[in-house]
């Protein structure tokens, strides 16, 4: 059974962010630096469901080849026709236990940013949550203030399913954000807004092992 959440670098693809490269070329270059966790999160503002499904058809073979798990924003009817490995949920998506019906075994995540929020996530049923933002984002709009490392201790302490920190981490507070506890770290313009998307996951896989070897 593919891992629930894997540890290590969970990146995101949203097209805006990536400084006029596709999706699909981001998705290889992701891949073949080693993030283990590869997130599609585009919303039918941008693009069209059909561009939509035709993306993750591609970045589902691409992921499949490398042992990428590949999540799913908000899209259940996506996620399933490409045999996605899970789906990701905001607070304000579909309710996790029908959600559950529908997709069966699929990796279920759902961001939350308060503990309450984390406990009804584990209730309901989600494999994993994400947690944040760990710092101020300009990346997601409308979310709530920054919940701050100590908070992320509370997350660790107080939850059973694994967790994703999330919001405004980068190069220089990623170290802080391993030492508190995050086993997977997920950041979006930090990857994809960067010139040399492969050396930047380099540069971020050595923080994270260098500071994992020291707990
Ligand atoms: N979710 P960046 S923060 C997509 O707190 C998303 O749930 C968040 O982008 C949450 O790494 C966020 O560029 C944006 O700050 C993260």
């Amino acid at each position: 059974m593919t891992a629930r959440l894997n540890p290590g670098i969970y990146g995101i693809l949203t097209e805006k962010f990536s400084r006029g490269r596709s999706n699909i070329q981001v998705a290889q270059e992701m891949v073949n630096a080693g993030v283990t966790t590869l997130q599609y999160r585009e919303k039918p503002a941008s693009k069209s469901m059909g561009e939509m499904y035709k993306e993750c058809v591609a970045i589902r073979q691409i992921t499949r080849d490398a042992g990428v798990t590949f999540i799913v924003n908000d899209h259940a009817d996506l996620a399933l026709m490409v045999e996605a490995d899970g789906i990701h949920t905001g607070q304000d998506d579909l309710p996790l236990r029908p959600l559950r019906k529908l997709v069966g075994d699929m990796i279920i995540g759902r961001s939350t940013h308060s503990l309450d929020q984390a406990r009804q996530a584990v209730l309901e049923g989600a494999d994993y949550i994400g947690v944040g933002p760990i710092f101020t984002t300009q990346t997601k709009e409308g979310v709530c203030d920054a919940v701050g490392l100590a908070y992320l201790d509370h997350v660790a302490a107080n939850i059973a399913i694994p967790f994703v920190a999330i919001g405004g981490i980068k190069a220089h507070n990623l170290g802080q954000v391993v030492s508190h506890g995050a086993r997977t770290v997920c950041m979006i313009t930090e990857i994809i807004g960067a010139e040399d998307i492969k050396a930047t996951i380099q540069g971020l896989q050595t923080i994270y092992k260098d500071t994992s070897a020291k707990l």
